[in-house]
């Protein structure tokens, strides 16, 4: 093993010597390693991303303030993620190497790309609506907020429009058919920060990431143990966290696919998520309900705004491994929202019939 991780790892009081440590799994912000003991024990090593995450210290206080909280309502401890502090009793290790930390490893899970069934994507609803219900008592003030402004949508088209005036690569000329479809929203995608500007939504401590690959399954049952990727656990709105998993588990093909005629939202695996979702978090507000819809589709909207802004500034924040990856995923996520304005309708019909 390469002699920078095993120094790393020797920060950790892990159980038995390190065999193993690989790269691991499809995140696009931290680089996480799968680390293998000798006795069979298994962890998660994690480089902690500090560009994007500025202020590390607050976001391990987040997460284990999180966390703790969690375990006190929960008796196995499969389901609660598991901070493993440093030798030092720090909730990271921090050196010449960067951030780094260990979770143990949450075994006899799955963790997937895609539902495989219509019932891993409902079980999945429910566990993000169980972690935010669980967190209805949470102090909220007592958050850092991580990266400020994360789903203000407003903020991002400002951020957009900055980058498209710069252009630093000179590919907005290639890309004109995207920006046209992002200006033609502006206005429309300002509303959930308008409502809650307003009042009118209420701000509850949510996970703001809620891709179906930061859900932990059960192997055996196929039920949630826990949520990961916690790092973005803040205050925001409901409608972001529903959003996002529709954004990311009702689509049918991959964030990336090339072939875009195989990218469509189904409306059966969104109405299998609300089903989850709302029985898993009782208790929304009527405006927060009726809002749902429009968070799936200003959660893609926005997603997309990010991977085209990031495309035309030269792919600095989402990992890339091709050319024109974010682009790629640009275009996915805009195909789901014309998707999702032609079946609005029924998309409405849904929720009010929960
Ligand atoms: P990123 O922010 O880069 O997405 P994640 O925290 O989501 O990083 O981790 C990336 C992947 O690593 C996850 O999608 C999951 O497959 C795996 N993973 C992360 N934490 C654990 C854990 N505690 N146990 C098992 N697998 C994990
Ligand atoms: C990032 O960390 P990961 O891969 O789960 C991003 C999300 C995007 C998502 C798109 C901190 O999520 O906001 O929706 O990629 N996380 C951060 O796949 O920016
Ligand atoms: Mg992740």
């Amino acid at each position: 093993m390469d002699t920078t991780l095993a120094n790393i790892l020797s920060q950790f009081p892990l159980d038995g010597a390190v065999t193993s440590c690989e790269r691991y799994g499809c995140g696009h912000i931290n680089v996480t390693y799968l680390v293998v003991c000798d006795t069979g024990h298994r962890y998660i090593l994690q480089k902690i991303n500090n560009h994007i995450f500025k202020n590390v210290e607050a976001l391990m206080q987040n997460i284990c303030s999180v966390t703790e909280y969690l375990r006190t309502l929960m008796s196995d401890p499969r389901r609660v993620l598991t901070v493993v502090r440093t030798v030092s009793g720090e909730a990271c290790y921090h050196g010449e190497e960067g951030y780094w930390r260990v979770y143990e490893f949450v075994e006899d899970s799955l963790c997937l790309q895609q539902p495989e069934t219509p019932e891993d994507f409902y079980q999945s609803a429910v566990a993000f609506g169980e972690f935010q219900q669980q967190l209805t008592n949470f102090p909220a003030d007592t958050l850092s907020e991580t990266i400020p402004n994360f789903h203000n949508t407003v903020d991002r088209y400002r951020i957009f429009h900055e980058v498209l005036a710069a252009d630093p690569m000179g590919r907005a000329k290639d890309v004109q058919a995207e920006i046209d479809f992002v200006l033609a929203r502006e206005a429309e995608a300002g509303t959930l920060v308008r409502l809650l500007a307003e009042g009118k939504l209420p701000l509850r401590v949510t996970h703001n990431d809620t891709k179906l690959n930061n859900v932990m399954l059960d192997a055996a049952t196929r039920t949630p143990l826990c949520v990961i990727d916690l790092d973005t656990v803040m205050p925001g709105l409901c409608a972001y966290d529903f959003g996002d998993s529709i954004r990311f588990g009702a689509a049918t093909a991959a964030e990336d696919e090339k072939d875009l005629s195989k990218m469509e939202m189904s409306l059966e695996l969104f109405r299998i998520f609300t089903e989850g979702f709302l029985k898993a978090c009782p208790g929304l507000t009527d405006l927060e309900k009726e809002t749902l819809p429009l968070g799936a589709k200003l959660m893609t909207l926005e997603c997309g705004v990010r991977f085209l802004t990031d495309y035309l500034d030269g792919d600095h924040y989402f990992s890339v491994h091709r050319e024109g990856h974010n682009l790629d995923r640009c275009r996915t996520q805009f195909k789901l929202v014309a998707d999702m304005e032609n079946k609005w309708d029924q998309m409405m019909q849904i929720v009010s019939q929960q």
